[in-house]
């Protein structure tokens, strides 16, 4: 077997990390066939929940699980790790302006950055689940210019699968059979999950487009993206809390496919730094279709967008150009 690897998953005592930890010792964030080293990162506040959360771990006696580090402190808690999953934030609370909140996670954001620069693994993974994921990572890209940039990224890939299984729900057909659909933008309600690419195994064992399967371009113009983009309110209104079962498990698809690669001829999404495909703003963290080989991910270029999907990427680009419009004049003071 190798050698363990370090993971530091930061808000580890949350609610997202309580379904993620278990996942992660069991094998499905690197492999079965990969030893982990967990470090839990939360806030002094939190470090009862950090303790009982360790008790389990142990108590899990997972054979993965070759050692856990519970800490209060970034310093610690980024030392020597391959790969960093950042829950930690600020939540936006009742009554707060968006630049309050933003103003909040730009401090954790920059100091998380600076330890990660100064004590992670050189090449460090890092994907940023904590919203606003796409700014949060781009906030902390820009504070650790040591890091490579491609080596940070933002968590779509729920939004992804969300689409993916709603697509598979209508058609009638296992999951894996629908393939490189993409959210594209934002991690918000103004995210653009499109199907124009995307593809059915049909039970013949043909491929198709999904147009060509669903055959309801009204549905798919409309109610099935709203109700991607609606998928985290609607959860919330039921279960009074976001989504975390799904979310620990779309971190485990995206470090997973990042570090093992994409099936031949598929693609998936994740949020990364835009290189302007597609009229994107070189730097922006953006959600593209990627695909992925030996723990490189690359944007899938070349795909036709037609007028209907431009005006849903300008949208969701606008709002991102402002989200870090607002973030560089906190950060400028
Ligand atoms: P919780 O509020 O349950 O947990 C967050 C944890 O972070 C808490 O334990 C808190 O003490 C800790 N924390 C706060 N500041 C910290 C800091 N500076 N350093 C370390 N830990 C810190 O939230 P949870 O439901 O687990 O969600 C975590 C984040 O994921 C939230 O920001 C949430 O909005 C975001 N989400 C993002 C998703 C995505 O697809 N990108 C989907 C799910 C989720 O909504």
């Amino acid at each position: 077997m190798p050698d363990p690897v370090r993971v530091l998953v930061t808000g580890a005592a949350g609610q997202i990390g309580y379904s993620l930890v278990p996942l992660i010792a069991r094998g499905h964030l690197l492999g079965p066939d990969q030893p982990v080293i967990l470090h839990l990162l939360d806030i002094p506040a939190a470090v009862q929940s950090l303790e009982g959360l360790e008790m389990e771990l142990l108590d899990g006696a997972f054979p993965l699980l070759r050692g856990i580090v519970a800490t209060t402190d970034i310093l610690h808690g980024a030392a020597g790790v391959k790969v960093a999953v950042m829950l930690g934030g600020f939540p936006r609370k009742e009554g707060m302006e968006r630049k309050d909140v933003m103003a909040k996670n730009v401090t954790i954001y920059k100091t998380q950055a600076t330890a990660l620069e100064a004590h992670a693994d050189n090449d460090v993974k890092v994907v940023v689940v904590a919203n606003p994921a796409n700014t949060n990572a781009l906030i902390l890209k820009e504070h650790a210019p040591k890091i490579p940039s491609k080596n940070i990224t933002c968590l779509t890939r729920l939004d992804h699968n969300r689409a993916v299984a709603q697509i598979a729900h209508r058609a009638g057909l296992p999951v894996p059979n629908v393939r490189n659909v993409i959210i594209w933008g934002n991690h918000s309600s103004t995210q653009y999950p499109d199907v124009n690419h995307g593809i059915v195994k049909t039970l013949d064992g043909s491929k198709k487009p999904i147009r060509e399967v669903i055959k309801d371009d009204a549905w798919l113009n409309g109610d099935f993206i709203k109700t991607v983009q609606q998928r985290g309110a609607e959860v919330i209104r039921l279960r009074k809390f976001s989504s975390a079962l799904s979310a620990a498990n779309a971190v485990c698809d995206h470090v997973y496919n990042w570090v093992r690669g994409t099936p031949e001829g598929q693609w998936v999404s994740m949020g990364v730094s835009s290189d302007g495909s597609y009229g994107v703003p070189v730097g922006l963290m953006f959600s593209f279709p990627v695909k992925t080989r030996k723990g490189e991910w690359e944007i899938v270029k070349g795909l036709k967008i037609d007028a209907f999907s431009k005006e849903k990427l300008d949208a969701t680009t606008a709002e991102l150009v402002e989200e870090k419009a607002l973030a560089d004049s906190i950060i400028k003071g």
